[in-house]
């Protein structure tokens, strides 16, 4: 087999970046003629990234980084305004200089004995990029680091903007989305889609991209969205190749971490009985308000069952942000009266969580790389999202496959607060060992590693892809 050359551009988020450098490594475990090449773009939401892609992808020879050049970045008033409208205009000032960088690569190959390029992985942020790769004669795949239900809505979407050419509103009837066996309540699509202020303007801008490019990568596997996949094969839709669980399990060594309170956290873990702790996290940048904070905190103490509380201080100018120590927004006194039932912390390795015998339940914000752990480890979710398409993923777990248990879907941290009374219902349904879901669960982990392994669909998949990307040399 002769060499052959990818060029990633993966966006500048954990939840991007981790599964992105993932898949590239294991497309290359599977052909070791396969090189890449990742564009590693900065912002300043996410100052750690660039250490963060060095570490993931040290001691990988076939794995090439190259740094893209400062840009100057769009005022705050944008990110203010619309958190996707902001990334894309960052994704547009950083097109000029991914374009000259995949040029000289491409112009650099013109011998026939060098390693020709056989097309760009895009995350689906980057889709405007796919003019590039017409432009230059490569093909363009996303690699999209959701699932397929998110996929269905950004398939459905340009259509939907065809037809009525305005945000959705909250007092919108339930959409009918192909992918999705049930309507969909607006309240459960993402924030962006109701923001008139350059949010929805975004999300259809990118949607509209996804049919142009020769084939959509998703880290989601056939036996978890078959309904969903399945719909989406219709002959109109790009060639879809569902490749999960894409899945760091060594942890991530992320700069916030404090490793002696992880080393006491472990201990402490160690301790407990198997299926016994509830564990709580919400991603790489999910925080809470304190009169969330408090609820939450209510809610677990009065569930009686022990737990490990991942938490971070919310970035903005209210009372909560000024505080220094996550810890400062429970209730006084919380932590002595639940006398060693329970720890909170700051960054957690959360694989090495969800991977240890004592944890029983995630109440997790639903971003998809939490949710694909999870199941590898076999552990239910309840559901808590916050923002991007989390809702939506919420919803897509607890009602088209009854894989979590609902504590919300609909929640949006502008105004909602759920009760301890909820939060502690959830709690005791996900902890019962009868529960439905825990059994649902146990079985979906035992499918998922069967997916990556030799002859499951998952591999099967990357084995065709491979085969289609190699037409393109
Ligand atoms: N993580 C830790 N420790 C922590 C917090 C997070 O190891 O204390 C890891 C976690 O294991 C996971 C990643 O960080 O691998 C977080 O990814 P994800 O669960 O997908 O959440 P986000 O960081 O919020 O991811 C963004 C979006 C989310 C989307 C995802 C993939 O917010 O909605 O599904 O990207 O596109």
């Amino acid at each position: 087999m002769s060499k052959a050359e990818l060029i990633f551009v993966p966006a500048p988020g954990v939840g991007h970046i981790v599964s992105t450098i993932e898949f590239a490594k294991t497309l290359i475990l599977r052909d070791d003629q396969i090189q890449v090449t990742i564009l590693v773009m900065k912002l300043p939401i996410t100052p750690f990234i660039d250490a963060y892609t060095k570490s993931l992808t040290a001691s990988q020879p076939n794995i090439r980084l190259i740094d893209l050049p400062q840009v100057d970045l769009p005022s705050s008033e944008l990110l203010a305004k619309s958190v996707e409208s902001y990334i894309c205009a960052v994704i547009e000032s950083y097109k000029p200089h991914v374009h000259k960088i995949v040029s000289d690569i491409v112009s650099s190959r013109s011998s026939s004995d060098s390693v020709p390029v056989a097309g760009i992985i895009l995350d689906f942020f980057c889709v405007s990029m796919i003019n590039i790769g017409d432009e230059l004669g490569l093909p363009s795949f996303i690699f999209l680091t959701s699932g397929s239900a998110f996929l269905s809505l950004m398939l459905y979407l340009p259509s939907r903007h065809q037809q009525i050419g305005a945000e959705f509103t909250f007092s919108d009837s339930d959409v009918i989305i192909p992918g999705f066996a049930n309507p969909v309540p607006p309240r459960v699509l993402p924030g962006a889609l109701f923001n008139k202020h350059g949010g929805y303007a975004a999300y259809i801008t990118v949607a509209q991209r996804f049919k142009d490019a020769k084939g959509i990568i998703v880290n989601t596997f056939t036996e978890l969205e078959s309904h969903s996949l399945e719909s989406l094969h219709d002959g109109q839709n790009p060639k879809i190749y569902p490749v999960g669980p894409v899945l760091n399990l060594i942890g991530h060594p992320h700069p916030d971490m404090d490793h002696s309170q992880w080393d006491k956290i472990r201990n402490w873990l160690d301790e407990q009985p198997d299926s016994s702790v509830v564990f709580l996290c919400f991603g790489s940048g999910g925080s809470f308000g304190v009169s969330q904070v408090k609820e939450i905190a209510l809610g677990l103490e009065q569930s009686g069952y022990r737990f490990l509380w991942s938490m971070r201080v919310p970035p903005g100018e209210d009372e909560a942000s000024k505080l220094k120590n996550p810890e400062e927004m429970l209730p006084e006194g919380f932590l002595e009266g639940i006398e060693g039932r329970g720890m909170v912390c700051g960054w957690t390795p959360q694989v090495e969580v969800l991977a240890h015998e004592a944890i029983g339940g995630f109440v997790s914000h639903c971003g998809w790389n939490s949710i694909l752990e999870s199941f590898w480890y076999g552990v239910p979710i309840v559901t808590l999202p916050i923002y991007a398409e989390q809702q939506l993923n919420a919803f897509t777990l607890v009602k088209e496959l009854g894989l979590a248990v609902e504590l919300k879907l609909d929640y949006r941290s502008n105004g909602d607060v759920v009760k301890a009374e909820e939060v502690e219902r959830a709690v005791r349904c996900v902890m019962e060992s009868e529960n439905e879901v825990r059994k649902k669960v146990k079985d979906l982990a035992g499918m998922a590693r069967k997916a990556v392994m030799d002859g499951g669909s998952s591999s099967t998949s990357i084995t065709e892809l491979i085969k289609d990307l190699r037409k393109y040399v």
